[in-house]
């Protein structure tokens, strides 16, 4: 049941998509956060590197997720207790969260979507246990839009219509930094996986303790966005057992 719960509730409806590993894994992703049962501790801050710079950037309806990838140079993120450099993929949204604070659910999760450099690009990385690191930002409603995202939710319109996976350059390019919150040293770390087939227990996650605003018509905007099987209305995976993770906190 719990199967074709997600099956239906997420993201793909072609059946057998999610491999076993999403069922009986150990280590997946979303999870609960219970603040109250985090482990403080001093991991260091995470440097973001070449994310302060503006980059070309191409927004793609894939279908089950919107996409957007930058050009140019490479961005990293490191520390955090991370072992090596980690070079941004592309990011890309769940609404609603995927990760719940105590059990609540906020509007939107923005995934920075991480691989270590040794490993030369994701789907390498995805077979390595730590080989993925994704950097979370939750968004909350706010009364106000978040101008921040507006060259990204128009780009979003004008992919919106399913006309098979298409993409469209950003009108002005990106700067990433500007989608990080300003505190960008608190977060909760703990070992995830992937939230969509096959679930791969590769991710180091990173959840920025700061949210960020956007206003109910933004959130419309991705609500809106059609697949090939009608309105995307939701694409969250549910939250996961923990079993005996430990999530940390830090803070500086
Ligand atoms: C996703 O598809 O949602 C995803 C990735 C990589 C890392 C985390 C994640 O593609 O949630
Ligand atoms: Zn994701």
């Amino acid at each position: 049941f719990r199967y074709r719960q997600i099956l239906h509730l997420a993201l793909d409806s072609s059946p057998g998509t999610w491999p076993d590993l999403c069922q009986s894994g150990k280590r997946q992703s979303p999870i609960d956060i219970l603040t109250d049962h985090t482990l403080k501790v001093d991991l260091g801050s995470l440097k973001f590197i070449r994310y302060d710079y503006a980059y070309s950037g191409i927004v793609t309806n894939t279908g089950h997720n919107v996409q957007i990838t930058l050009s140019g140079i490479p961005v990293y993120v490191t520390g955090g207790g991370l072992a090596s450099m980690f070079i941004l993929e592309q990011l890309h949204f769940h609404w609603d969260a995927e990760h719940t604070i105590d059990g609540v659910r906020d509007a939107l999760e923005l995934h920075f979507v991480h691989y270590d450099k040794k490993y030369g690009n994701l789907s390498n990385a995805s077979h390595y246990q730590n080989g993925i690191c994704v950097v979370a930002v939750l968004f909350k409603f706010a009364d106000d839009d978040n101008s921040d995202l507006y060259n990204i939710l128009n780009a979003t319109e004008s992919v919106s219509q399913w006309v098979g996976k298409s993409s469209v350059e950003m009108q002005r390019k990106v700067v990433p930094m500007l989608l990080l919150p300003k505190d960008r040293t608190t977060y909760y770390r703990y070992d995830g996986s992937l939230t969509t087939p096959g679930c791969q227990e590769a991710v180091t996650w990173f959840i920025l303790t700061e949210k960020l605003p956007i206003s109910e018509s933004q959130v419309n905007i991705l609500r809106n966005v059609k697949t090939n099987n009608g309105t995307l209305k939701h694409n969250f995976r549910p939250t996961q057992n923990q079993h005996n993770r430990i999530i940390y906190h830090h803070l500086l």
